[in-house]
């Protein structure tokens, strides 16, 4: 019997014996799972094992409806230079937009104190401004201002200041709560003529308001 021969008949009685069995079997899982874990780590790496990201992104919406609600309107009287602050709590969930509208209309010019009704009235009233402000329950501040336009028969004039909101919930209260509101008067234009004999200008120094507030919400 030659070396190769008798190397041969050892190697497989070697491998018939269970000890040797098994530690094949244990090595082949040993290199299996290494092999594994190094795709495992190796791809971890450099993507990242998988898992669910939470995006942050808003609620589903499609099943409810957009309504829009207003709640109301206040009116008040300012004169120029001064301001009032009111406090309007909003009951409302599931808000996506709120809405401030301040509106006015000046005097017509027939309304100038020394005019004689049915002869001419050769004053115009010229433009009054006013500012709005509003801060939300959660402290953020807005405001805007402005002055109506002319008309004879009195210039109307409008301020909006308009919150978007992201309701990421159901429900969600984003936008529900105390709403402070400022509206100041800021100035008044005068009654102005332009004849030569006329009094230069006739004092305006008020003006009504009203303030509606809007509610976009889901329902
Ligand atoms: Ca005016
Ligand atoms: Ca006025």
């Amino acid at each position: 019997m030659s070396l190769t021969e008798d190397l041969s008949k050892w190697f497989k009685v070697w491998v018939r014996t269970k000890n040797t069995q098994f530690g094949l079997v244990a090595f082949v899982v040993l290199i299996l799972v290494m092999f594994g874990n190094f795709s495992y780590w190796s791809g971890a790496m450099e993507y990242g094992p998988a898992k669910i990201i939470a995006t942050g992104g808003e609620f589903d919406w499609s099943a409810y409806s957009e309504t829009n609600t207003s709640l109301g309107m206040e009116s008040g009287y300012l004169y120029a230079e001064t301001e009032v602050a009111q406090t309007r709590d909003i009951t409302n969930e599931n808000i996506y937009r709120v809405t401030f509208i301040l509106t006015w209309q000046d005097e017509a010019d027939s309304e100038a104190p020394t005019n004689i009704p049915g002869i001419i009235f050769p004053y115009e009233n010229q433009p009054d401004e006013f500012g709005l402000e509003v801060v939300s329950p959660w402290g953020d501040s807005e405001n805007a201002s402005g002055s109506n336009s002319y008309d004879s028969n009195g210039g109307y004039g409008e301020i909006i200041v308009t919150y978007d909101i992201i309701p990421e919930a159901q429900p969600s209260v984003n936008g529900t709560g105390a709403w402070n509101i400022t509206i100041e008067m800021k100035s008044a234009g005068m009654f102005i003529s332009s004849r030569p004999n006329a009094v230069l200008g006739i004092y305006d120094g008020s003006n009504d308001w009203d303030l509606e507030v809007m509610v976009d919400h889901y329902v």
